[in-house]
């Protein structure tokens, strides 16, 4: 039985391990990363029970990642090796302290042969939650028909739909993510959104403006998320949630995941929306403080402790 389900490609990461261009550097750390394989680390690391779906490619990098989810206790009996291609791979060049370039080496990939029927046999009827992410509707048209499906899927089965668009315009044109990540939205229960997306979607920059335009159908919470100021909750009423200050960024990558995850582990737990941002703030906090999109995720004693001295770990 697992609570929440979410879909989407996973990456090796190959890190570097020195400051300046890739071109110079003598050693790389691989990693792994994907926005929801993130999300579901997260939340197996706060003992939630969570499944990722994923397509492979039939290669170490795939064995590779599929050890390491599995290895976070994130369920993976749905996970698919296939031949269509090659698993995808992410770099990361450190340019300076505060400035990282993203290479991806993912067209064509494994994952962006996914098809809806990667979802035959998934227990919808025991989920609580769907995590969709504007990723996976942007690797391809069978990825895009795929997450429809898995939306459709959870409408039909009463779970809800956490929603974070995750906008990546290296993946599809801006025409395109407009309309889709607003269709979307539109069927979500729960819009966890960046705040400088909010104004590519909106054309609008007052935090209640934005969550009221989003809410299109009065029907959903719309979580506005503003980096070190923390974030806005919005359910009619608008809610400032106060951010945690940390003094070094070291790797700012991740940090929307963890968010997802901790305000979805808030869900689950049954505590209200504010405190949901709360916890999210703090796994956003924690996660830019370390290299890597996973490594800085809490376990929920850390979190928690974290949550009592409220921002310990940054001085
Ligand atoms: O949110 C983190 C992701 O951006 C990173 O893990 C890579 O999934 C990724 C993507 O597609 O950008």
């Amino acid at each position: 039985h697992r609570d929440v389900l979410t879909i989407g490609e996973t990456m090796v990461i190959f890190q570097s391990n020195q400051i300046g261009s890739l071109e110079n550097i003598t050693s790389v750390s691989p990693k792994i990363g994907g926005a929801e394989s993130n999300f579901a680390i997260g939340l197996a690391r706060l003992g939630e029970s969570v499944e990722w779906i994923s397509q492979l490619g039939n290669d170490s990098f795939g064995s590779l990642i599929l050890k390491r989810v599995r290895g976070e206790g994130v369920y993976n009996n749905h996970v698919v090796f296939s031949d269509k291609g090659p698993t995808g791979l992410l770099f990361k060049e450190q340019i300076t302290t505060e400035k990282m370039n993203v290479y991806y080496y993912r067209k064509q990939s494994a994952a962006s042969y996914m098809t809806k029927e990667i979802l035959n046999n998934v227990p919808f009827e025991s989920l609580k939650y769907l995590h969709v992410t504007g990723i996976t509707p942007a690797l391809s048209d069978s990825c895009y028909e795929l997450t429809m499906h898995a939306i459709r899927l959870a409408k039909h089965h009463g779970v809800k739909i956490i929603f974070d668009p995750n906008i990546r315009f290296k993946l599809w044109s801006k025409d395109k993510a407009f309309k889709v990540l607003h269709e979307i939205s539109a069927l979500s229960d729960y819009v966890l959104i960046g705040d400088e997306e909010a104004y590519f979607l909106t054309n609008l920059q007052d935090p209640l403006e934005m969550c009221k335009k989003l809410d299109v159908n009065n029907d959903k919470v719309i979580v506005l998320k503003c980096g070190a100021n923390g974030s806005y909750v919005y359910d009619g009423q608008l809610s400032h949630v106060p951010g945690y200050p940390v003094k070094t960024v070291v790797d700012a990558v991740g940090a929307g995941d963890a968010f997802a995850a901790g305000f979805t582990h808030g869900l689950l737990q049954g505590t209200d929306i504010i405190n949901c941002a709360k916890i999210g703030n703090a796994m956003g906090a924690l996660v830019i403080q370390q290299f890597g999109d996973i490594e800085g995720l809490p376990t929920k004693d850390v979190l928690y402790a974290f949550l009592e001295n409220d921002n310990e770990t940054s001085d």
